[in-house]
C-alpha cells in the first residue's frame, strides 16, 4: 500500500509539474510581461473619476480596483501625434519639435529608441495592435518596433465606412457658406458597421487576444490601441441604447467664459472653431444636433471601455494573469463644448486630463494617487518595473515609488504643450497657461474645476505664478517639418 501511495504521489507530481510547465511558459523567465493599452481621446467625464459622471466605464473601474488609479494624470501634448510620440519616445515635445498632428516624427525618431523598440532590443517579444502611433506615422515606421503587428488602417479607420455621414452633416459651417467644405467622414456617429464584429476596435482586440493565446516564449510587450472614443463615434446599437437622447447629460458651459481672456488666448481656442460652428449651423436642420453629438461621445467611450473589458478578461484567463503589468492611458482628453470648444488642441483641463491606471506585479491594489504625473513618465517606469537597464536621456520620471505606495510625496507638476512654445503647468492646485505671444491664464482648479475664473491679474496669486513659471520648459526646439514635406 505504501509503495502504491508513493507511485501515485510520484506520478501526480510529474503530471502536475508537466502541466505547469506546459501551461505557464512565462515561468522560464522572471521578467513581467507588459500589456500597454491606449484609448484615443478618452476624457475625464467618466465614472472612473466620479460615480456621478454620466459616462459608464465599468472596466476602467475594475482595473483601477486591481491597481493604482492616477486621478491627476496629464498628457504631455493635447493632440494625438505629439502626445503619442512623446510617451513612446520618452521625450517632451519641446525637446523634439513634434508639436502637431502633421509633425513628421521620422526626423525626430531616427536617433531615439521608442518604448516598444527598447523592449524588443532587450529581448521582449513585441506585439502591436490598433492605434498606437498616429496614422501617418505608421506609414514610415511600418510598425517595425513590433515583432508582430496589426497596423492601424491609415486613411479610413472604420473601413468599410458608410457612403454618406450617418448623422446627416454634409458640410463644415463657417462664416461664408460659399466656402463650405465637405465634412470629414470622421465627423460622424451612429450604429456602424452593420456587423459589430467588423468594428475596428473589435478587430484590434480580437487580434491581441489571439496573440495572447498563442504566445509561447520570452516575456512580451503587447500594445493594444483602442480607437474609440475618437470620432467617428461608431458603436453597435446596444451601446446607443444605454444613453437615451432625451435624458443624456450635457456639460456645464459658461457663455461669458472668454471675458477674462487676452485676445491671444481666445484666438488659440478659436483656431479650431469648425466643430462648434458646424453644430450651430446645423441647429435649424436638427435642433438637438449638439446633444446628439455629446451623447454619441458617451456611447463611444462606453464602447471603448467594453473592448478594454474583453482584453482584461482574456488576460485574466491566460497563463499570464499574475505576471503582467497592465498600463492603461489615453493620449489626451476631450472637450464637449466646454470653453465653446470641441475635441482637443487646447491647454485646458478637459483637453489634458487623462485616465491613467496601472496594475500588476510591484503595484499595490485598489489605491488612488493624486500625484500630478504625466504620460512621459511611462517609459522610465516600465523600464524600472521590468528590471531592464535604465535608459539615458528620458524626460519622464519613474513613478514606481507611487505604484508601491501612492501616498509617497511627489513634488513635480505636469507639463502639457500644444504647438511651439505654448505650455500649461498643472500642479495639484493650479493650472497655469503661457502662450507663445505671452498671454497667460491661471486657474485655481481645485476650487474652480471648470476653469472659468482667470486669476492671472490678481496680485495675491503672483507668488504662485512666479513659482509655476519656473516649470515652463526653457528649451523650445524648432518644429520638425510636417509629413507632407511642407
Ligand atoms: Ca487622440
Ligand atoms: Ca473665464
Amino acid at each position: 500500500m505504501r509503495t502504491f501511495v508513493f507511485f501515485v504521489t510520484f506520478f501526480a507530481v510529474i503530471l502536475l509539474t508537466g502541466c505547469k510547465a506546459k501551461d505557464q511558459p512565462e515561468t522560464r523567465n522572471t521578467q513581467p510581461n507588459v500589456l500597454f493599452i491606449a484609448m484615443d481621446d478618452m476624457n475625464d467625464w467618466t465614472q472612473l473619476f466620479d460615480e456621478k459622471h454620466p459616462i459608464k466605464t465599468p472596466n476602467m473601474i475594475r482595473l483601477a480596483k486591481n491597481g493604482v488609479f492616477f486621478r491627476q494624470a496629464y498628457a504631455n501634448a493635447a493632440s494625438c501625434n505629439p502626445s503619442r510620440f512623446s510617451l513612446l519616445s520618452g521625450k517632451i515635445p519641446s525637446n523634439t519639435g513634434v508639436y502637431g498632428n502633421s509633425s513628421d516624427w521620422k526626423s525626430a525618431h531616427d536617433h531615439l529608441e521608442l518604448l516598444p523598440e527598447y523592449f524588443k532590443n532587450q529581448g521582449y517579444k513585441t506585439y502591436g495592435s490598433g492605434k498606437i502611433f498616429h496614422h501617418h506615422a505608421a506609414r514610415y515606421t511600418k510598425y517595425e518596433v513590433f515583432d508582430e503587428s496589426l497596423a492601424f488602417p491609415l486613411s479610413r479607420p472604420d473601413a468599410p465606412m458608410p457612403a454618406d455621414n450617418l448623422n446627416g452633416i454634409t458640410h463644415w459651417y463657417n462664416k461664408d457658406l460659399q466656402q463650405a467644405k465637405k465634412v470629414s467622414p470622421n465627423f460622424d456617429w451612429g450604429v456602424w458597421p452593420p456587423d459589430p464584429g467588423e468594428h475596428v476596435d473589435h478587430r484590434t482586440v480580437n487580434w491581441a487576444i489571439e496573440k495572447l493565446k498563442n504566445h509561447t516564449d520570452k516575456p512580451f510587450f503587447m500594445a493594444v490601441g483602442i480607437f474609440r472614443p475618437h470620432m467617428p463615434f461608431f458603436a453597435p446599437s446596444e451601446f446607443f441604447d444605454q444613453y437615451p437622447v432625451k435624458s443624456s447629460a450635457l456639460p456645464e458651459i459658461n457663455p461669458n467664459d472668454f471675458d477674462d481672456l487676452e485676445d491671444e488666448s481666445v484666438r488659440f481656442v478659436k483656431r479650431h472653431a469648425r466643430f462648434m460652428n458646424t453644430f450651430e449651423g446645423e441647429k435649424q436642420r436638427d435642433p438637438s444636433i449638439f446633444k446628439k453629438a455629446v451623447r454619441a461621445y458617451q456611447v463611444a467611450a462606453t464602447y471603448a471601455d467594453h473592448q478594454l473589458g474583453r482584453m482584461l478578461d482574456a488576460l485574466q484567463q491566460s497563463p499570464y494573469a499574475e505576471n503582467t503589468i497592465v498600463v492603461l492611458w489615453s493620449d489626451h482628453g476631450y472637450h464637449l463644448g466646454e470653453k465653446d470648444h470641441w475635441e482637443k488642441f487646447v491647454l485646458y483641463e478637459k483637453a489634458c486630463h487623462v485616465p491613467f491606471i496601472w496594475a500588476g506585479p510591484g503595484i499595490t491594489d485598489n489605491k488612488v494617487s493624486n500625484a500630478t504625473v504625466s504620460l512621459v513618465d511611462m517609459y522610465p517606469t516600465l523600464v524600472e518595473l521590468c528590471g531592464l537597464p535604465s535608459k539615458e536621456g528620458l524626460d519622464g520620471r519613474s513613478i514606481t515609488s507611487l505604484l508601491a505606495d501612492p501616498s509617497t510625496r511627489w513634488a513635480f507638476p505636469a507639463v502639457t504643450t500644444y504647438g511651439h512654445n505654448n505650455h500649461a503647468i498643472r500642479s495639484d492646485q493650479f493650472r497655469y497657461i503661457r502662450l507663445q505671444g505671452g498671454a497667460k491664464e491661471l486657474y485655481n482648479t481645485s476650487e474652480d474645476p471648470n476653469e472659468w475664473e482667470n486669476l492671472v491679474k490678481d496680485p495675491s496669486y503672483q507668488k504662485w505664478i512666479d513659482s509655476l513659471d519656473t516649470w515652463i520648459p526653457a528649451q523650445n526646439v524648432e518644429p520638425v517639418p510636417n509629413w507632407k514635406g511642407k
